[in-house]
């Protein structure tokens, strides 16, 4: 059935992505789904509700989002069998930032080589999985994330023969590699782009041009990393769409040739022996046809105008599948989507089991409060992400399965931002390791977590190279002064995760990068040591989740295991986390009839310590 404007508030929320909206939308104001389901708001109509909210809310916005959910008339499955164990729900991954993760020859730059160097450490660790940003031949002009060419390694980075030698050591350690797939876009001087300037008619249409005067753009969406997303090409009289960097221009999956390029590359490395892919912005690559205006209110809302006309396409699900059938499934290779924007209902939609799209998403509504963006100083709060912990638990389903992880390349260090204060890093680092190793889900690390690493006191944008940061910067000092400008870069530069690891070895030409910083050891020992507990616990990887405690500061949950006829799987423990969120002490959990996990002393067993978290075990 279509939504109109006629349709209910309840209507509109038992839809999938009309829930999703609307979750969104109730998460920014701090209010619960009560606050739309009951029966008196649940039964006011659209278009009342446009005319309520119309100070606040253009009744336009009402039509995209009707839209929007209108483009979806399939319902996520139900699960109701067991959670069907597989590698990838048992591994920790850990995501390598090729560029500044460990340099072997002294240029400055991380390279392949330095890769396999710290596998030993990696292992001792306990990574089961190594997810390799980008590593690809490129110009660099987005750090690898614009391509050149999809089967040559980046110069800097080495050569394919090490590539092959990394591959070889990681499996060698019974580990497993994913490389990082960027097919939305590619570089500007791939050969692909290159002809398509040519008007060779073959490789012209794998990208998206509009004919046009330089005066009148094809429509008014902004690019991700400020500025329009169009660019003019004198050459051909023509505009060429591109969502990120001026380099990296959006391939045309409506081609079915496109999508033919990307099944064989994909083929390509999984023939070679990697394990998998995590998915760059896949959500994105199926457009709405005719490539309509986006929503000006919208756009001030989510801060990227165009966004709703692309950001859940209406072709996403069918290429996911082709791609999954015609490479994945084949390999049996595992596949991650990096997903903006998403909510659960968009994530069910495209990784449980029974709709053969992908294994898991990377969601994001996680990384910053509500009502606050990454580009913003602010204080994150521990108690939204409890909240949000409990919500994917409980709602997300057996046969979908959660990425559990706080930092990425693409992102300040989350410890920083919830608070600057240093005396309570260490604590919230612990923390932090604890939630994500003994939560439901699989756990990705980002390189330098367990070293403690947090946000580097940058002083000047000369220090900072990347291409978002730059392209905000020039956008912010149009509208205010250049030292306020820099203080939001600040807080939110994706610089912040790209500084060379603390090795604590002099081998990198930018020395004052990594001299701020030490890697914490004994956080390693802790980062192993849960690692450890959660590979040989059954519980903690599969059983149920249940919670204790929730109010304000705290999060105390339980992991039980499922109940199995199995006698190979007996019956694991029971498993009790009490975290204090806040930075005074609080009173402890009283775990009778449990014993201690984590730490490995307490100084007082009636005492939380600001930020600390604890482990039990059940006896049995
Ligand atoms: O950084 C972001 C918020 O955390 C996003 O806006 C980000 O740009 C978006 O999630 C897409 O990221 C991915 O694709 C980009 C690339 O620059 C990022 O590094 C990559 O992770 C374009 O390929
Ligand atoms: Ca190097």
């Amino acid at each position: 059935m279509k939504l109109t404007l006629n349709s209910k508030i309840k209507e509109l929320y038992s839809r999938p992505i009309g829930r999703d909206l609307c979750d969104k939308l109730l998460m920014q104001i701090g209010k619960s789904s009560s606050f739309l389901t009951n029966p008196i708001v649940g039964n006011i109509r659209l278009k009342t509700a446009a005319k309520l909210s119309a100070k606040f809310i253009d009744v336009s916005v009402f039509q995209a989002i009707i839209n929007l959910v209108n483009s979806e008339n399939e319902y996520p499955p139900q699960s109701e069998s067991p959670i069907e164990e597989t590698w990838w729900k048992d591994a920790v991954f850990y995501q390598i930032y090729p560029r500044s993760f460990y340099d072997s020859n002294g240029d400055g730059i991380g390279d392949l080589k330095g890769i396999t160097a710290k596998l030993d450490y990696l292992k001792e660790l306990g990574v089961d999985c190594l997810w390799l940003s980008p590593v690809y031949d490129s110009p660099n002009d987005d750090n690898g994330y614009d391509i050149r060419d999809y089967r040559k390694i980046m110069t800097e980075f080495g050569t394919m023969e090490d590539f092959d030698e990394l591959l070889y050591e990681v499996h060698k350690r019974n580990m497993r590699l994913i490389m990082d797939l960027v097919v939305n876009h590619t570089s500007d001087e791939h050969e692909w782009f290159k002809k398509a300037l040519d008007i060779d008619p073959k490789y012209h249409d794998y990208y998206i041009f509009r004919k046009g005067s330089k005066d009148n753009i094809p429509n008014n969406w902004r690019s991700f990393f400020a500025g329009e997303a169009w660019n003019y090409y004198d050459e051909t009289g023509e505009w060429g769409l591109h969502l990120f960097s001026k380099k990296q221009m959006d391939l045309n999956w409506e081609n079915e040739e496109v999508r033919l390029e990307v099944r064989d590359l994909v083929n390509w490395w999984l023939d070679k022996g990697v394990d998998g892919f995590r998915m760059d912005v896949i959500n994105v690559i199926s457009k709405n046809d005719g490539l309509p205006d986006g929503n000006e209110v919208i756009g001030e809302m989510v801060g990227i105008r165009g966004i709703e006309q692309y950001f859940y396409g209406p072709r996403l699900h069918e290429y996911l599948r082709e791609l999954r059938e015609k490479a994945f499934e084949p390999h049996k290779a595992f596949s991650v989507g990096e997903t903006p924007g998403f909510g659960m209902e968009m994530a069910k939609l495209t990784t449980a089991k029974e709709r053969g799209e992908l294994d898991m998403i990377f969601s994001f509504d996680h990384l910053e409060t509500p009502g606050h963006t990454r580009m913003e100083d602010y204080e994150y709060d521990l108690n939204y992400l409890r909240d949000y912990m409990i919500k994917w638990m409980t709602e997300y389903g057996d046969n979908c399965r959660m990425s559990l992880f706080y930092n990425n390349h693409d992102n300040p260090r989350m410890v920083s931002k919830i608070t600057k204060n240093k005396e309570h890093h260490f604590a919230i680092q612990k923390l932090l390791a604890v939630m994500q190793f003994t939560l439901k889900g699989t756990p990705f690390i980002f390189q330098g977590d367990e070293m403690g690493l947090v946000n580097y006191d940058f002083e000047s944008m000369d220090q900072i190279e990347d291409v978002e940061s730059k392209g905000f910067y020039n956008e912010y000092t149009e509208k205010m002064g250049r030292a306020e400008a820099f203080n939001i870069i600040l807080a939110g530069t994706r610089e912040h995760a790209r500084i060379l690891l603390p090795w604590n070895e002099n081998t990198n030409n930018r020395p004052e990068l990594v001299r701020q910083q030490k890697a914490n050891d004994e956080l390693f020992g802790i980062y192993r040591f849960l690692i450890k507990l959660r590979r040989e616990s059954h519980t903690l990887k599969y059983g149920s989740f249940k919670v204790l405690n929730s109010k304000k500061g705290r999060f105390v949950f339980q992991r039980n295991d499922i109940v199995t006829n199995d006698c190979n799987k007996a019956n694991d423990y029971t498993y009790l986390v009490d975290c204090n969120l806040e930075p005074i002490a609080k009173k402890a959990y009283k775990a009778k009839g449990y014993e201690l996990v984590f730490p490995k002393v307490l100084k007082n067993e009636a005492v939380l310590e600001p930020f600390e978290a604890r482990v039990w075990k059940k006896i049995q």
